[in-house]
């Protein structure tokens, strides 16, 4: 199986801390996948969620086992399931909706795991001397015999079917939603930050009820050169091709000036007026004013009356303006970021 998709099932080890049971792939730094040990470290509540990181995506299912050696009679595991984007040729919202439809699965396998017996002796084996690369390998061999039965029926079962043989289509494909704003407001910081904001980093007490983030392969940054009016982008050729892919765009400029608002306006002119004479459909627009002081200068009436954001509602398009300091309101760029996502899905 290629690193593209990724099982992997982790618990708790009372005196070890996180640790994998067993998984698909030796997940590395070099593979870019997610910290599972800091989301198990973190979250202790059964349920299902989507979280989104860098290059994978995942699908992950807290469980609980009945165990005799576990203080408290239980053990925690986690059963992820990760992708990469990548692997998906067409829209954003296919990977959301993709990783979404495997919690049924997610939840059988737990269960047929839970009727393993002897798996929660083999959380407690003394680890000191452990130098294999997962727990499972220091199972008895009908354990492992049965559990690898387990986990390779529902790998089976969770890899796309349909895409495996065919060969991913140009990375540009994939780039969705767009930053545009005036010069040094905010826009690298703002796409760096999305990057690292991990979700540890924003506390969540909603863990079961499904967390969508963005898809951080997606969003590129689309910068406006005034001097030559014209558009740069890293992936892509010109405005027009941006405008037919756009699924998105985010809006930024400085709160606290107000040319950097006109600027950011105009640029935005620009775009709309490609979308018209492309006769594209209008998609979701999210605005951010960003508080460089943590300073609200300009009221939210200001910036709906310049972006003519009743307007845009009259003719149907999802648009909403947000106010934060992007290098340090990390939970409300979340916030920003879920409603812009669910505008897309
Ligand atoms: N205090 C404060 N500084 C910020 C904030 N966001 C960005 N900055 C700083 O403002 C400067 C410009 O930010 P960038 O993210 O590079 O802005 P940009 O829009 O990418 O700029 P260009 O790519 O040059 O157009 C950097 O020094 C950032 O550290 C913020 O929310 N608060
Ligand atoms: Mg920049």
């Amino acid at each position: 199986m290629s690193q593209d998709q990724i099982l992997c099932i982790s618990y708790f080890d009372q005196v070890m801390g996180p640790s994998t049971l067993y998984s698909s792939e030796l997940l590395s730094e070099s593979l870019n996948t997610p910290n599972l040990d800091r989301i198990l470290e973190f979250n202790d509540e059964e349920g299902t969620f989507i979280f989104a990181y860098r290059k994978y995506q995942t699908v992950n299912h807290l469980f609980y086992i009945d165990s005799d050696f576990a203080r408290g009679g239980k053990e925690l595991l986690m059963i992820t399931y990760m992708v990469r984007a990548a692997i998906f040729k067409d829209e954003i919202v296919d990977v959301f909706k993709y990783l979404d439809s495997k919690e049924p699965i997610l939840e059988e396998f737990a269960s047929e795991i839970k009727h393993l017996k002897d798996i929660p002796s083999i959380l407690h084996l003394k680890k000191s001397t452990f130098s294999e690369e997962f727990v499972m390998d220091l199972a008895s061999e009908e354990l492992k015999t049965n559990f690898m039965k387990i986990f390779n029926r529902y790998f089976e079962r969770l890899v796309p079917k349909f895409q495996l043989d065919t060969p991913i289509k140009g990375k540009t494909r994939l780039k969705k939603v767009f930053i545009v704003g005036a010069p040094q407001v905010g826009k690298t910081t703002l796409l760096k930050n999305i990057e690292l904001i991990q979700f540890l980093h924003v506390k969540r007490n909603d863990l079961p009820s499904r967390i969508y983030e963005v898809l951080v392969e997606n969003i590129e940054i689309l910068k406006y050169n005034d001097e030559f009016g014209e558009f740069i982008c890293k992936e892509y050729e010109n405005l027009e091709e941006c405008t037919l892919l756009a699924q998105a765009f985010i809006l930024v400029f400085n709160l606290s000036d107000q040319n950097s608002i006109y600027q950011t306006k105009k640029v935005f002119q620009i775009i709309h007026d490609k979308h018209l004479t492309l006769e594209k459909e209008l998609v979701p627009i999210l605005i951010v004013g960003n508080k460089f002081q943590d300073k609200e200068q300009f009221q939210p009436d200001f910036i709906h009356e310049i972006f003519e954001i009743e307007k845009f509602k009259e003719l149907g398009v999802k648009i909403k303006y947000y106010a934060l300091n992007i290098l340090t309101e990390d939970e409300n760029i979340m916030k920003t970021l879920r409603w812009m996502i669910k505008q897309i899905i």
